[in-house]
């Protein structure tokens, strides 16, 4: 991509009502412009971030054997009447009423919708296990929408929904996504702890969020200190096989967040106990029959007899992630992209537009690093280098390659780590061999 022809709104003051440094960056790097409160418009940068994370998390979802569909964001309020929702819900709901007078609604979560959709398709319990999931946006009139995308009322969640034709097999449900949380956490560059959590109007009796360390956070959290140290890693992972020894060995120590916080627990851990602030990016639930009861979701057991499904649902914020990623990555200088998710790897800066040889060497390396599959944003502006350079840092690809007329005289690019601030002189053949691997 070339800067001069993009859509980089980029802005140097620190707009005032961004309150962490999350929204502060995001504004200023051209991410977001805020429509109304808490409701977002996606600028070409921000919206490339977010479809990497999507694309991340989709995989990690289709790897568990979870098949992508996508429903609508408008639901019939009849449907929510079924489960007893349309009532519970309260003032988050935005309810809508269509040209006939019927009650719509702007969906919070979808468990109705996909409860429906099962209950008219699936009858046997020979076709369970089954894992449906869609990545869509949500509305919920939060009262108090702020940091940005990170608490806003509309909001991009992946959503999935296991059925299960009983409680054994539901576990099995419950830790393949548990599992795969963990792994999808690790791609995007985070450290996401699981933490017992309160159900809230999901319902349900076991309920884990996955929280990353933030000053930031929303969320009050105490955890055992061997988390820190804790990772899949290499794991080879078989998710046909046993989980539960890996759910074991990531439940085992104390983690808690708000409420299900246990003084006594937290007192008998002495110095191994750290309490701190974190971002929720990850809920999962399990919550049995609640909405096959009420929603008459059957199907026939091996018996012959009628069961209820067990089912459960698995979130992760998929607009929050942007912001809560930049919350953990940042300097004083801007954003630090982990590679996963980053825009462009590559940001390629000329520092003399007008001059031939400068150019030259840019287009020939921005055309080879293209062809090598390598996503380039390509600096042709002719802006003065104190600005490139600034700007470059503000959006905090991994990567920096500085051409000017000094090194080339020399054959030579200047290459900079955005996280380590490393800067090495390399020829122009070997930077396109160690940025195309
Ligand atoms: N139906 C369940 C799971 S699919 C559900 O709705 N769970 S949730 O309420 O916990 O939301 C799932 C995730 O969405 C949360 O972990 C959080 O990361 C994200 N999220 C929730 N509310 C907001 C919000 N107002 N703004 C941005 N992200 C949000």
């Amino acid at each position: 991509m070339r800067l001069s022809g993009y859509f980089l709104p980029t802005l140097k003051e620190t707009p005032s009502d961004a309150q962490i440094a999350s929204h502060r960056l995001m504004l200023r790097a051209g991410m977001i412009r805020q429509s109304s409160a808490g409701i977002y418009s996606w600028l070409p940068l921000g919206f490339r971030v977010l479809k990497r994370i999507e694309q991340i998390v989709r995989e990690e979802q289709n790897a568990i054997g979870c098949h992508e569909m996508l429903m609508p964001t408008i639901q019939p309020a009849d449907l929510w009447r079924e489960s007893g929702r349309y009532d519970a819900y309260g003032p988050e709901m935005l309810r809508i009423s269509d040209r006939h007078q019927r009650d719509m609604l702007y969906g919070p979560t979808n468990e109705e919708q996909i409860t429906e959709i099962f209950r008219s398709a699936v009858r046997s319990y020979r076709h369970l296990p089954k894992l449906l999931y869609h990545i869509q946006w949500k509305f919920r009139d939060e009262v108090r929408p702020r940091f940005g995308v990170m608490r806003g009322r509309e909001f991009l969640m992946k959503d999935a929904y296991s059925f299960d034709a009983d409680k054994a097999s539901a576990r099995r449900s419950y830790n393949k996504m548990f599992v795969s949380y963990l792994r999808t956490f690790e791609r995007l560059g985070l450290k996401a702890i699981p933490m017992r959590a309160e159900s809230g109007p999901i319902g349900g009796d076991m309920s884990h969020e996955f929280l990353i360390l933030a000053d930031t956070g929303e969320s009050e959290i105490a955890y055992h200190r061997d988390f820190l140290d804790m990772s899949l890693a290499e794991r080879q992972i078989d998710f046909e096989g046993d989980l539960q020894p890996i759910v074991d060995d990531f439940t085992a120590q104390y983690a808690a967040t708000d409420v299900e916080r246990d003084p006594e627990a937290e007192k008998a851990l002495g110095d191994a106990l750290i309490t701190g602030r974190g971002i929720e990016v990850g809920h999962i639930f399990f919550f049995g029959t609640k909405y096959s009861k009420s929603m008459d979701a059957g199907v026939s057991g091996p018996d012959g007899d009628e069961v209820f499904v067990e089912m459960g649902s698995y979130g992760i914020g998929v607009s929050r992630l942007v912001g809560a990623i930049i919350e953990a990555c940042h300097d004083e200088a801007g954003i630090v992209w982990p590679e996963s998710v980053a825009p462009f790897k590559v940001g390629l800066i000329n520092l003399k537009v007008d001059d031939p040889d400068c150019s030259a060497a840019c287009e020939q390396l921005y055309g080879s690093l293209g062809s090598n599959g390598v996503d380039v944003l390509y600096d042709d502006r002719s802006e003065r280098p104190g600005v490139k350079f600034a700007d470059m840092d503000l959006i905090g690809l991994p990567w920096q390659v500085v051409v000017g007329p000094r090194g080339l005289k020399a054959g030579v690019v200047e290459l900079k780590s955005r996280k380590t601030g490393e800067k090495q002189e390399v020829g122009l053949e070997s930077v396109l061999s160690m940025l195309s691997t």
